[in-house]
């Protein structure tokens, strides 16, 4: 789970990098701070499990085992991109790995997930579906017509909300009243648990736990996971000096970094030690790097293709 992590973060961290040179015209919103929530419930999933995700996708497909190189070409804008070019970074899929799709519109995603756990269902396949959402989606009406239908028919699907307590630049605080959140999943039959999602080792035992529910045809569950995003919402910077937040707030997040806190366990232990950080470090550096250039090197969609996937 560490080198999950640590991989996402550089990724990440090499977008943001190179944002400012313009090839990337596509908006990007991050996951730095935020990737133990899609590395703890990735490593409690199979293959033949599908995720579907939305507008902060890049931790959950590269997770879930999403094909790195497809994810930059798809960034790029290039036809070797995993929605050839066409879909930016918010359209990221790669149905090999159980990624069936992310989606920008935010709830869109949710009654997808319901939908393939529902196929799971029918097909009587042991697979589970988890569907990953904002706190803001938790106030679209799609949210709880999923919630409903997903308890009602007892499907194998897990509701996996990740609470950066901000939508865009809008305080939880000021979008709903005071309450326990996970009561929107439990009033729903859900069943309901709230979990430190910068603590990727109690997100993968909830997970697990889940899985295993959904797998012996006992339902949905929904797991509530408390966490921050370091960066703009949109974009590659940091954005604390526009005022929606404070800095003491964002330190206070910042110092229970997902990775951090993992590290410092493992090295505690005698896990790991440094030098094998430092060498997981490198190696991603360069797997990045030559990702990089491997998308960069690709054609863009040739445009007597334009109309592709245009179907009105
Ligand atoms: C239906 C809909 N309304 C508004 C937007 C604009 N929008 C894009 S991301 C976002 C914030 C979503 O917040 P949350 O679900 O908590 O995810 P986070 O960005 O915090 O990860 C909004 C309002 C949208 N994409 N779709
Ligand atoms: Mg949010």
């Amino acid at each position: 789970m560490l080198r999950d992590m640590l991989r996402i973060r550089v990724a990440e961290e090499e977008i943001a990098n190179r944002y400012s040179q313009q090839k990337m015209r596509c908006p990007v919103h991050l996951s730095i701070g935020q990737e133990a929530v899609a590395v703890g419930v990735s490593h409690a999933l199979q293959d033949g499990d599908q995720i579907v995700s939305t507008h902060r996708c890049h931790a959950h497909y590269l997770a879930k085992g999403g094909n790195l190189t497809a994810m930059l070409a798809e960034l790029l804008g290039k036809e070797t991109g995993c929605c050839g070019g066409r879909g930016g970074s918010m359209h990221l899929f790669d149905l090999a790995a159980g990624v069936l799709l992310s989606l920008p519109i935010v709830g869109a995603s949710i009654p997808v997930g319901v939908g393939a756990a529902l196929a799971f269902q029918q097909e009587q396949k042991p697979n589970v579906a988890v569907i990953y959402l904002g706190d803001a989606s938790l106030e679209e009406g799609v949210y709880h017509e999923s919630a409903n239908f997903a308890a009602l028919k007892k499907l194998p699907v897990i509701f996996v909300c990740e609470n950066n307590l901000y939508s865009v630049y809008t305080a939880l605080k000021d979008r709903q009243p005071s309450r326990v959140l996970t009561d929107l999943g439990s009033a729903h039959g859900l069943h309901a648990v709230h979990l430190d999602g910068n603590d990727v080792r109690a997100v993968n035992d909830a997970a697990a736990i889940a899985v295993n529910r959904a797998r012996s045809g006992d339902g949905p569950s929904f797991l509530l996971a408390d966490t921050y995003r370091w960066r703009e919402h949109c974009g590659p910077n940091y954005d604390n000096t526009l005022g929606y937040r404070t800095v003491a707030e964002f330190e206070h997040w910042r110092a229970r970094d997902p990775i951090a806190v993992l590290q410092r366990e493992l090295l505690s232990l005698g896990d790991v030690t440094e030098r094998d950080i430092e060498a997981m470090l490198a190696g991603f550096r360069s797997e990045v790097e030559a990702a990089f250039s491997a998308a960069e090197a690709a054609p863009m969609p040739n445009p007597v293709t334009v109309a592709r996937g245009i179907y009105a």
